[in-house]
């Protein structure tokens, strides 16, 4: 008996398909879709299931998805493989999308951003195009629960590729689900409120509705020099200062809170709770999409951020106690057994479920998890790597003053 029960006075529906967990964007890059599959065992270990629907997703259709992206974009992707890559580089309307060579350029880029040399944040894999619309299908079919009143709140763990533009690959993200999804929900909501945890800037998301009033983009992420080098901390974008485009009816509806590397959940949970709740006194927005990246825990190979499981779900159970229509769904997270731990918490917070320290059922494959689930303070044990720039409360209380006043 592990307890897990349905909650009381909202429903959940969750949403995914088996067969994203079997890609490889490359062996040396950081985008792992197992870690889809270790959070799909840890659920079904805790007995989750019993406490939503689940629904295998199904492929998004092209159509559906040409509602945000071009046209062409969305022919190459749907025709696009290793094998297919040379040939249709040589089709005129394709070639027409090939970036221009910038001096140094590491790698050789295609149309779209999209490459097959091995250093690519956007490369060309075997299977690429049924995971690409898996995951955008996925999130669609999370989006019509919500909408159509079927639930409260809807999960896609294998969504939230925040990155893409309308004809554009970036950041490990190819189709913009994220936008999909807003778009979809604003026949039905007035406003829609868009809440970006990952450690990088929601970029592709705040473009895609930056003239636009009814949606508002709020992103928390790592700004500001990466490292000595002074190189930027992807993808660059997210200023403070960065509100909307301006002289448009969008200006004042994006939000940016940009961090220093290392905050730690105290100083998180502050700039959360207090520019999230002001937003939403603001905007008073009819529904919420939060996107949950997993890579602004600390020891995520890639983020910078030192804030622990339990911090980072604190937002989720903030966002869900607003009682409005809530679209779930998952982004970056590059250390997978936390990405893992993280996303299952979060689905039993999600049902009002409290999690038991060991997973009551025997779950094939992942035999590595004999640490505690969720809220572990000792799970970090080096943090060395991450104090390069320390994150002073003093800032953090300026940027909610500069927001509140804006
Ligand atoms: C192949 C192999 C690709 C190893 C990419 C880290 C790799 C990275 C790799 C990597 C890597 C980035 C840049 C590149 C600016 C570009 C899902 C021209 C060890 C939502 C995307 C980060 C984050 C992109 C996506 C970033 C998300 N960081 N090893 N690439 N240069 N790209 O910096 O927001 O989490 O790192
Ligand atoms: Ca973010
Ligand atoms: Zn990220």
């Amino acid at each position: 008996e592990n307890g897990i029960q349905r909650p009381k006075g909202h429903k959940v529906s969750f949403h995914y398909n088996s067969h994203v967990e079997d890609m490889h964007f490359g062996k040396t890059h950081p985008m792992k879709p197992w870690r889809l599959t270790l959070t799909k065992h840890l659920v079904l270990g805790h007995g989750l299931q019993y406490a939503m629907d689940t629904y295998e997703a199904v492929s998004a259709g092209t159509d559906e998805v040409r509602k945000f992206h071009a046209p062409d974009y969305v022919d190459f992707l749907r025709q696009v493989s290793p094998k297919t890559f040379p040939e249709l580089c040589k089709i005129p309307r394709f070639t027409r999308a090939i970036p221009p060579k910038h001096e140094g350029d590491s790698v050789e880029l295609g149309p779209y951003n999209l490459s097959t040399s091995p250093g690519a944040d956007c490369p060309v894999f075997d299977g690429m195009s049924e995971y690409l619309f898996l995951y955008t299908g996925a999130t669609l079919a999370a989006t019509h629960q919500l909408t159509s009143g079927a639930c409260n709140i809807a999960i896609n763990w294998s969504g939230g590729l925040h990155h893409a533009h309308k004809a554009e690959a970036s950041g490990f993200c190819y189709i913009n689900d994220i936008v999909l999804a807003i778009l979809d929900m604003l026949r039905v909501y007035a406003r829609v409120l868009y809440i970006d945890i990952d450690v990088h800037h929601g970029d592709g998301v705040e473009e895609a509705f930056q003239r636009q009033p009814r949606v508002m983009t709020l992103s928390y992420h790592r700004y500001g020099p990466y490292d000595e080098t002074g190189h930027k901390f992807f993808p660059g974008t997210g200023d403070l200062e960065d509100i909307g485009l301006k002289g448009t009816p969008g200006e004042h509806f994006a939000l940016n809170v940009p961090i220093p590397s290392g905050i730690d959940d105290r100083q998180y949970k502050f700039l959360f709770e207090g520019v999230t709740g002001r937003a939403i006194e603001a905007f008073n927005p009819s529904a919420i999409v939060l996107q949950c990246g997993a890579d602004s825990l600390g020891g995520d190979r890639l983020g910078q951020f030192n804030i622990n499981i339990k911090q980072h779900g604190e937002c989720v159970a903030f966002v869900k106690n607003q009682h409005l229509p809530l679209l779930l769904l998952g982004g970056g997270g590059y250390t997978a057994r936390n990405v893992a731990r993280a996303w299952c918490h979060e689905t039993a917070i999600a049902t009002d479920n409290k999690l038991v320290d060991k997973v009551p059922y025997f779950v094939p494959r992942i035999e590595a998890f004999k640490g505690r689930a969720h809220g572990d303070e000792k799970m970090y044990p080096s943090f060395e790597r991450l104090h390069k720039n320390e994150c002073k409360d003093a800032d953090l209380e300026y940027m909610v003053k500069k927001l509140e006043h804006d």
